[in-house]
């Protein structure tokens, strides 16, 4: 059995996984993914011919849909017959579709239907990323997958507060359908490479929508990074909805509730912060979690990725629920508009030991677009005195490698009239450093989650109404994203969609990029990798 990926930042030698994943994930599990990645897209060929026939298609075929590529995005899901029954339910879905709309042409992955587990696998070694012979085509192909994945993410988690963009699923899926398309140029995908970034646009701005709507818009909040005396749950991932049913089942049992990673920005929501119980955020970035889960001692409940394989130590108490999955750890389950039951977790919190203090002190969060707006008199006074200089964007994910250490670096160096406008769990490399402020205004400004990107895209074009500004690109904002998973591609992509230019992006360029599709985002767009704080610092200027 062989594999190979190459989505993340953090694939072997920056080339790809081909023996074992560098995130754990084994071949079988790999493989797996690949079909299901393979058979949605056979499906989205079958819900796109039948659109195209006048007719609709249900709102839960949709929702199967981005589920299947959201549970393939890295450190979701590293169960193989969790993803092997998803495969399935895809094909016994498209089956339907197929019986029910007769008149439908279509191609041989359209039609292809195998349920026979040997030869399930067989057809999975043949579908991987290698199956597109032609390196531009693929490198092409896989930026516009990845780039749905992370809208599929997106779109989820506004699909759990009932709230759907149907233009956005209809995209995604013709996008999709085209990926298994032998006819498309490269022209065409480079095309549907800003479409999809079009479509991300769309996907955090639905997200955005659905969060600020149940949950208010973020508010200045500082947040505990401490601990308290009573047992406690960790809730990590980005799943608000999962929190707020937690929240309201664990009110008044004795435990508290803390935060982990993407969940942080959750403490600035007014309607999470009425719990009491919601004490602060425990720990940092999802790969410090082995450190920190062990030493959080009570469960942990993960709504989406990162996951990591887990300790022995911590095995009985680490929960997963939604698209995540892990072979061995229980699962609370629960489908769009259904309740969730999370009596398990909180009773076998209540017989934990209260977490272990690894921290003390506050972060301060909640700097997503409606608080911006709010204090934009005293930042447009800040820019025009030159108290504020430049604004740099740092958003993005966290990894383990030590060469994001530059991004630490990076921030403590900055000259001090520069702000740093963050969100996703990037934040953590230089979120609790003392950089101060200019004029109250803090020099890390954290908007929230990755999706909450979509906040800086709005304030820069905020920004370039108020200064009156010909492009985008003439205001003092710079780009320095850094990524890991599909989520940060998704980001990306919505940035370049926008008009941003000479974007940075670090802490290596994706490995699925081909030599010569970076010469079309150097030539269009002006990306370039990272190099040393030194050097980067003086570009910034
Ligand atoms: Fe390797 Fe990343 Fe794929 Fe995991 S997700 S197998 S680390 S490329
Ligand atoms: Fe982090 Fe996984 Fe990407 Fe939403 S939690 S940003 S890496």
């Amino acid at each position: 059995m062989s594999m190979f990926c190459f989505q993340c930042q953090e694939t072997m030698q920056n080339k790809g996984c081909t023996v074992t994943g560098i995130c754990g994930k084994k071949p079988d599990t790999a493989i797996m993914q690949d079909l299901l990645i393979y058979v949605t897209k056979c499906l989205s060929e079958v819900t796109t011919k039948i659109r195209a026939n006048g007719k609709s298609v249900d709102k839960n075929v949709n929702h199967i849909i981005t589920e299947n590529l959201f549970t393939t995005i890295t450190n979701a899901n590293f169960n193989t017959d969790n993803l092997r029954s998803r495969v399935i339910k895809t094909l016994d879905v498209k089956k339907q579709l197929i019986d029910d709309n007769t008149d439908l042409k279509l191609s041989e992955h359209g039609l292809w239907d195998e349920r026979d587990p040997s030869a399930m696998d067989s057809k999975a070694s043949l579908v991987g990323v290698l199956s597109t012979t032609d390196e531009d085509k693929r490198s092409l192909k896989e930026l516009i997958t990845y780039g749905i994945k992370g809208l599929s993410a997106y779109t989820h988690h506004a699909n759990v507060l009932l709230e759907d963009n149907e233009d956005l699923d209809i995209f995604l899926q013709e996008a999709l359908s085209k990926t298994i398309d032998e006819s498309m140029s490269v022209e065409d995908l480079i095309s549907l490479t800003l479409k999809t970034g079009e479509a991300g646009v769309g996907a955090m701005a639905l997200l955005d929508n659905a969060n600020t709507k149940y949950y208010g818009n973020p508010e200045i909040t500082k947040v505990n990074i401490g601990v308290g005396n009573r047992p406690g749950i960790l809730v990590s991932g980005h799943d608000l909805k999962d929190l707020e049913m937690l929240l309201e089942q664990s009110e008044g049992s004795g435990i508290d509730i803390y935060t982990h990673s993407e969940m942080l920005p959750a403490n600035a929501y007014p309607k999470f912060k009425k719990y009491a119980h919601l004490h602060g955020n425990y720990g940092n970035a999802w790969w410090k979690q082995k450190e920190e889960f062990e030493s959080f001692n009570g469960p942990i409940l993960m709504t989406t990725n990162c996951i990591v394989p887990p300790k022995d130590s911590y095995k009985d108490r680490i929960f997963t629920t939604g698209m995540v999955s892990y072979p061995g750890l229980k699962h609370i389950e629960g489908a769009i508009g259904e309740p969730k039951d999370f009596t398990e977790i909180i009773e076998l919190a209540k017989t934990c030991q209260p977490p272990a203090e690894i921290e003390t002190g506050e972060i301060i969060n909640g700097f997503a677009h409606n608080q911006v707006f709010e204090l934009a008199d005293s930042v447009v006074d800040a820019v025009k005195s030159g108290a504020i200089r430049k604004f740099i964007v740092m958003s993005g994910c966290d990894g383990r490698h030590k060469t994001r250490n530059y991004y630490t670096d990076f921030a403590e160096n900055l000259p001090k009239d520069i702000v740093i406008l963050t969100s996703g769990c990037a934040k953590y490399r230089y979120n609790k450093l003392k950089l101060g402020d200019i004029n109250g205004i803090p020099r890390v400004l954290d908007a929230g989650q990755c999706n909450d990107s979509y906040s800086w895209a709005i304030v820069a074009l905020k920004l370039k109404e108020i200064f009156n500004a010909a492009d985008i690109n003439d205001l003092p904002i710079e780009f320095n994203i850094a990524w890991y998973e599909q989520k940060a591609v998704t980001v990306l992509l919505a940035l370049l969609f926008l008009g941003i230019k000479n974007i940075h992006l670090g802490p290596t360029l994706p490995a699925f990029l081909s030599p010569n599709v970076v010469d079309v985002l150097v030539e269009k767009f002006g990306i370039s990798g990272i190099q040393d704080v030194e050097k980067d610092l003086i570009t910034l200027g």
